[in-house]
């Protein structure tokens, strides 16, 4: 956990807690835990010394928790972030939910008292986190200019990303979603956090960008010839994307020209892309539809419209949000979304995919559901086509964190 060396602050107004806490660091090693007693001092600290993880309580007489918060996001803290709460459980999940809203490194929100072996498991989550944020890094950043992004795609530097789709009867490979990953020139990655809503600026960037991405996956796809012939592949579409009017034309005839066949193409359509123009969307899906590629919802129960949407269009698939899958053993909200979304598609006879699923419980979780199609980090992260053994969905190499 050397990581953590750098500082650890523990903010609590009980002095118990406090020292409790603090044996339980200085118990796992970590020598530079700094205490404060509300907000204010927490604030005065964070700005004074350099803290790789914050224990913070919520509720504090002068300045509470949602403050410290609130400052920590003001100053894009890149550490990781631990909250305590003597509440009860349902208050504590609606905080963790809250605090989503900020682009923090929250790791969990906990209730108090800390055992010395949820202290610990936190540290080793942190330590995860702040690991995968090393790579991934997103609000670290700021989004790339649109002159930026277009030199680094002139130079080539669009690819695609596989992540596995399985299924969760047979466990086997159903198919891949494709995910778009751009590098720099000297072969740094950007994640598409930084670029897509770049592109999303324009129609013309955002299909440009969206057809660059299907034909290099169809580059690397077609080097496998029939052997892929039976798995699936799924794309993201935005909206601005639909309105272009010759995009579903300009699939078909790629689609065709690398021998690959329609039903084998699942277009994910995020939410957002129902809030533009409807007419001209819902055209352009139906267009699709008659060409006989697959419709997907995608992150679905984040928007206001998924219900209504799934009724009127001829989806084949519905993606269940993985800020659902994800706590769905935790946080009974969540798990009520998940069973109700499974439930539903299987009423109306779509297929529903569960993404986010990290963990076996979490799998076993929606498989008892009857939920068809699993996909998360427990399978694998998005890599590029070679990486996988796609006869198992296993990785080939050791890139598997
Ligand atoms: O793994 P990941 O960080 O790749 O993806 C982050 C987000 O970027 C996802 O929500 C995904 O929908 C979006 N995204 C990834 N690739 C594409 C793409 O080719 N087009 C669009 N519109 N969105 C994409
Ligand atoms: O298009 P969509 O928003 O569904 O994109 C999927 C996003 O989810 C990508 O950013 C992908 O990297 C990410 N993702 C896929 N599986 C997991 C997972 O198991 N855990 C987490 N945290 N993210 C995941
Ligand atoms: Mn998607």
């Amino acid at each position: 956990m050397s990581d953590l060396q750098q500082g650890i602050l523990v903010v609590d107004d009980q002095k118990v807690v406090r020292h409790t806490l603090f044996l339980c660091l200085q118990n796992l090693g970590f020598t530079n835990v700094y205490q404060a007693e509300n907000g204010r001092e927490a604030k005065k600290l964070l700005n004074t010394h350099s803290i790789q993880c914050v224990f913070c309580d919520l509720n504090m007489p002068i300045e509470d928790g949602f403050e410290v918060l609130k400052f920590l996001d003001a100053q894009a803290y890149q550490g990781a972030i631990v909250l305590m709460s003597g509440e009860e459980e349902e208050v504590l999940a609606s905080t963790a939910n809250l605090a989503r809203l900020y682009q923090l490194n929250i790791i969990e929100c906990v209730a108090k008292p800390l055992s010395f072996a949820t202290v610990k498991r936190l540290l080793t989550a942190s330590e995860r986190v702040l690991d995968m944020e090393a790579h991934h890094a997103p609000h670290a950043l700021p989004p790339l200019t649109a002159k930026l992004l277009k030199g680094y795609i002139d130079k080539g530097g669009l690819r695609a990303f596989f992540q596995p789709q399985i299924s969760l009867s047979s466990g086997r490979l159903k198919g891949f979603e494709v995910l778009a990953r751009l590098f720099k020139p000297d072969e740094s990655m950007v994640f598409p956090d930084l670029f897509i809503p770049t592109a999303e600026k324009h129609i013309e960037s955002i299909t440009d960008l969206t057809k660059r991405v299907i034909e290099c996956a169809y580059q690397d796809i077609n080097q496998y010839g029939q052997d892929i012939a039976t798995l699936s592949f799924a794309f993201n579409i935005s909206a601005k994307v639909l309105e272009a009017p010759n995009f579903p034309q300009w699939l078909q005839a790629t689609t065709a020209k690398y021998q690959l066949r329609p039903e084998q193409i699942i277009c994910e359509l995020t939410e957002t892309a129902f809030t533009t123009d409807q007419a001209t969307i819902d055209t352009q899906m139906l267009r699709l539809k008659m060409m006989k590629f697959k419709l997907s919802i995608d992150d679905f129960g984040t928007g206001y419209s998924s219900i209504a949407q799934l009724h009127s269009i001829p989806f084949d698939e519905l993606k269940v949000d993985k800020r659902f899958v994800l706590d769905c053993l935790s946080n009974t909200k969540s798990a009520a979304v998940v069973e109700q979304s499974i439930q539903l598609a299987k009423a109306i006879g779509v297929n529903v995919v569960a993404e986010g699923i990290e963990t076996q419980a979490v799998c076993d979780f929606v498989k008892a559901l009857g939920c068809d199609i699993g996909q998360g980090y427990l399978y694998a992260k998005p890599e590029p086509l070679n990486v996988f053994d796609w006869r198992t969905a296993s990785i080939q190499r050791g890139n598997r964190e």
